[in-house]
């Protein structure tokens, strides 16, 4: 494969050349991971900066119905627009976008929209690897927004909050006053909390939610990337599409002045050192399970267990092969 033409592709908008490189990212194999890493190094710092934004939210809160008609509202001004998934729980046939294309019908079929299904995979590590390198691409080939989202299980918010500028929060309206169990490493990350529903029959239970989340984020300790505000909640509804304009305002609002203080470029920068560190670390991780590697582990446990050899020195002896 030709690097440097698909490079240029990519760099001109080719959908199928974008699509080929994401394939590339995703594969597990060393001859392909070499590609990548090169294709990725060639177009660094290539296109325009989009605007990077996570979505998180428990399953049915509306995730894709509010990315099929926020995505459509971007399009409609004139955005090209992304949509990746970062979905560690494989079980759900293939991610949660795929089957979601039903959802998200106009998205898909609108000409500057691009949505790509996550990867059938099970390690969370490998997973957001591979999506925030999939984000990198969409950018290089010039996608002014680029949304990742993610069903809010373990540690999936942070992986995709490491990778994107902003941070939403969809929730649904609560029944009673009840704050929905919302962990608060979760509330700290969020940069807007939207409670969608915000129609019909749901509407005043969406207004209340969303007071008592209002009031939850006061609570929370400031951060100097926020301007006076914000992190803030507002209500919104997928179906009618109210909110949803107001809401991509206040993005702006954030991103713009992020931007101007400095806080987005360096948001970038500590994400970068962050993604490389956890690169080491998995890599590191990986050889754990390279050949005869198991069966070494082995060996050594039932030395130390038969007290042969003290746990402290097989462990040393096991770091020396490793090395
Ligand atoms: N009333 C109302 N219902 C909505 C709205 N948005 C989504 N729903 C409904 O909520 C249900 C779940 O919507 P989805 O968009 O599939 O939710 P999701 O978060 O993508 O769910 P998963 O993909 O399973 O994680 C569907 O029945 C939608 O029709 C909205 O704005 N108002
Ligand atoms: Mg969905």
């Amino acid at each position: 494969m030709d690097i440097d033409s698909l490079a240029e592709k990519i760099a001109s908008g080719d959908r199928r050349s974008l699509s080929r490189a994401i394939t590339l990212v995703e594969s597990g194999r060393a001859d392909h991971r070499a590609q990548a890493v090169a294709l990725l190094e060639a177009l660094a710092g290539r296109g325009r900066q989009a605007l990077r934004i996570g979505l998180s939210g428990t399953p049915g809160v509306g995730k894709s119905t509010f990315i099929e008609a926020f995505g459509m509202m971007l399009v409609g001004s004139g955005l090209r627009v992304a949509v990746l998934a970062v979905d560690p729980s494989s079980a759900r046939s293939g991610g949660s976008i795929l089957g979601d294309k039903t959802r998200m019908e106009q998205l898909s079929r609108a000409p500057e929209a691009y949505i790509r299904p996550s990867p059938a995979q099970s390690q969370l590590g490998g997973v957001a690897r591979r999506s925030r390198e999939a984000v990198a691409l969409c950018e290089a080939a010039g996608f002014d927004v680029v949304l990742v989202e993610t069903v809010g299980v373990g540690q999936s918010e942070t992986m995709v909050a490491e990778m994107t500028d902003l941070f939403l929060l969809l929730l649904a309206p609560a029944g009673g006053d009840e704050l929905q169990g919302v962990k608060r490493g979760i509330m700290e990350m969020a940069d807007m909390i939207l409670v969608n529903k915000a129609d019909g029959d749901l509407k005043a239970a969406a207004t209340r939610t969303c007071a008592d989340y209002s009031g939850a984020l006061r609570l929370l300790r400031k951060r100097a990337q926020d301007p006076e505000g914000f992190p803030k909640a507002m209500t919104v509804s997928a179906y009618e599409g109210d909110g949803l304009e107001a809401a991509w305002g206040e993005m702006q609002a954030l991103a713009d002045w992020r931007r101007e203080a400095g806080h987005f470029d360096a948001r970038r920068a500590e994400q970068a050192r962050y993604w490389f560190r956890e690169d080491v670390r998995q890599g590191l991780l990986a050889r754990l399970s390279g050949p005869g590697v198991a069966e070494e582990m082995a060996r050594l446990a039932d030395a130390v267990a038969a007290g042969e050899v003290t746990a402290t020195a097989a462990a040393e002896e096991m770091l020396t092969r490793l090395r």
